[in-house]
């Protein structure tokens, strides 16, 4: 018997405004009846009949709770709408590189969908998320998510075929006849093949697994999604030791862990590493696209650091051989791939907060590599940041140092004596009050037009504001405007403090201070602290963050 369509009467919500990376909110109001089917129907709307119908979807998530559910309906409201094929990870399981890799390798042409609340904590009380992604494979540019905001507000019914019969735990394709006549394709694909197949493409296995003989490796998945590819990629192609991955089951709740990879939420990680063991360290976040690394004793590569050691590096990384495109970072990132870019005579481009924004300068060859502060790298394999991809490139690069160098520390060090060091520190004041949090915005906002050629003094020494503004980014390959991206007060030394408010966080508001510096004096390298103090005490003081938030010591530093 044909399926047949159903139109199920709804009403608008008005929080479904998607953030920097999707829609996040608690899995309580995901919950609530139609809440995801209007995000959906939505979304579906917004793209456009004539992407949906007859398209090809791929669809996966991180496996956190309410990703069983999410995954049906969403295939149910596919074949509704129209769609000719879904290809899904088996349980419903996709990274979102993963996800992003599917997508172009498969030409999917209705793009697809990613179910994660990324970093943010997952269960019952804690977050989902889902999010569109384009046919080259990368999040949905502002147009496409402002289209889905505004089709939130006005919708009226969804199309659903609710006596589907969906199974996700065998791999193979199933068709079904639905009453319009069409016909509709669930295909279920190993959730790690294509992925694990265009690493093998972009590295050199060889050489890393013969380098890794005497290398120790310590691949924490903090539970997330990353589990069974750093399994397949570490443990089976690179035949390491089945303990040098750890953590390497997803589970709904992260087994409790914040699946976050910083010095905060992942210090499990970096306890083991101080006890001088492993030579290399990595974490992951929930749906695998960020990474932290760590090298002997726990040393810190900071993500802005690591984008710029990459840069430099890309000689050693077969996929980039012979390719000169450009790079870029997020604004708040710290500037230190902007030197490998300056000696390279390569551009250097600077986006707002969100990997969204890459994708265009990918697809117009513009540039093959970038990051974002917060532990994202990312080159133009996928249109996504990919967590074990940098861990990988790390390794490559490391494999190909001369013997006494391969070290991260070492090569880490080698690059500040080459180059200099960007000091960088961020700030997150986690779930202070939304109010609070637009004051503190209000607050600096208001100075920004007198800031200029004001001098601030703090612990010893003079800075002179020589830039004061809200970044604004206009692209250059369509030509969009971007605006209210982040407050910027930038010294006369280039040093830097910036304010933002977080679009990821599902209650309240996260407020976000990063603060950079730059010097090439060796015998500071190691006072990450003392160097940065000064320009913390500053922005404190023109914020006057304590007394509107209440808060003395921010959640999170990195
Ligand atoms: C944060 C990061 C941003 C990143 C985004 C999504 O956004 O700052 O750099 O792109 O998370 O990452 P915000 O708006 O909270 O500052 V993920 O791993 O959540 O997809
Ligand atoms: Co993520």
């Amino acid at each position: 018997m044909p399926l047949s369509v159903q139109t199920v009467s709804t009403s608008a919500f008005s929080d479904q405004k998607p953030g920097t990376s999707g829609l996040r909110k608690k899995v309580k109001v995901f919950q609530q009846t139609n809440y995801l089917e209007n995000f959906v129907q939505s979304t579906f709307n917004a793209v456009g009949e004539a992407t949906i119908r007859n398209g090809h979807l791929v669809l996966g998530g991180d496996g956190r709770f309410f990703n069983n559910h999410a995954i049906e309906v969403i295939i149910k409201m596919c074949a509704a709408n129209g769609v000719q094929k879904v290809t899904v990870g088996q349980n419903g399981i996709l990274s979102t590189p993963a996800v992003s890799a599917t997508i172009r390798k498969l030409n999917a042409s209705a793009g697809g969908i990613i179910l994660t609340a990324s970093h943010n904590p997952g269960g019952p009380e804690n977050d989902f998320g889902i999010k569109y992604n384009m046919t080259n494979g990368g999040p949905a540019p502002e147009r496409i998510t402002s289209a889905i905001f505004a089709e939130s507000k006005i919708i009226t019914d969804y199309k659903i075929c609710p006596d589907m019969d969906v199974d996700v735990t065998k791999i193979g394709s199933t068709i079904f006849e639905i009453a319009s006549g069409a016909k509709f394709e669930l295909e279920v694909v190993d959730s790690c093949d294509v992925y694990v197949s265009l690493m093998k493409e972009i590295f050199n296995f060889e050489q890393i697994e013969s380098f890794l003989k005497n290398f120790k490796l310590n691949i924490d998945c903090l539970n997330g999604v990353t589990g069974p590819y750093a399994k397949r990629i570490f443990v089976t192609e690179l035949k390491c030791d089945v303990k040098s991955v750890v953590n390497s089951e997803p589970l709904e709740d992260f087994g409790g862990l914040h699946p976050d990879p910083n010095l905060t939420y992942a210090k499990s990680l970096l306890d083991v590493m101080k006890l001088g063991q492993h030579d290399f360290g990595a974490a992951f976040d929930g749906d695998g696209d960020r990474n932290m690394i760590l090298g002997k004793s726990g040393f810190f590569v900071n993500p802005n650091d690591s984008l710029a050691v990459i840069a430099a590096n890309q000689d050693s990384i077969p996929y980039f051989k012979g390719k000169s495109s450009g790079f870029a970072r997020s604004m708040p990132t710290g500037a230190a791939v902007d030197l490998v870019a300056a000696k390279e005579q390569k551009k250097c481009f600077e986006v707002p907060t969100g990997w969204k924004f890459f994708g265009n300068l990918m697809d117009a060859g513009l540039i093959n590599l970038c990051g974002e502060e917060s532990f994202g790298t990312g080159s133009d394999h996928i249109r996504e940041k990919d967590g074990i991809w940098a861990a990988l490139a790390w390794l490559q690069i490391l494999a190909d140092q001369n013997a006494e160098r391969q070290s991260v520390e070492k090569v880490v060090r080698n690059h500040w004596s080459e180059f200099g060091r960007n000091f960088f520190t961020r700030y997150d004041y986690e779930e202070v009050e939304s109010a609070a949090g637009a004051k503190l915005m209000s607050t600096v906002e208001k100075q920004l037009a007198t800031l200029k050629d004001q001098q601030f003094e703090a612990c010893g020494v003079n800075y002179t504001v020589s830039l004061a503004d809200n970044f604004s980014y206009k692209d250059p390959v369509d030509g969009s405007l971007t605006e209210k991206q982040g407050l910027r007060i930038v010294m006369s030394d280039g040093s830097r403090i910036i304010f933002r408010l977080s679009g990821t966080g599902s209650s309240g508001a996260t407020i976000r201070l990063y603060v950079d510096c730059y010097s090439n004096d060796a015998a500071l390298f190691d006072k990450d602290s003392q160097v940065l103090k000064p320009l913390i005490e500053i922005a404190l003081k023109i914020s006057d963050l304590v007394a509107i938030t209440g808060r003395t010591d921010p959640s999170v530093i990195t």
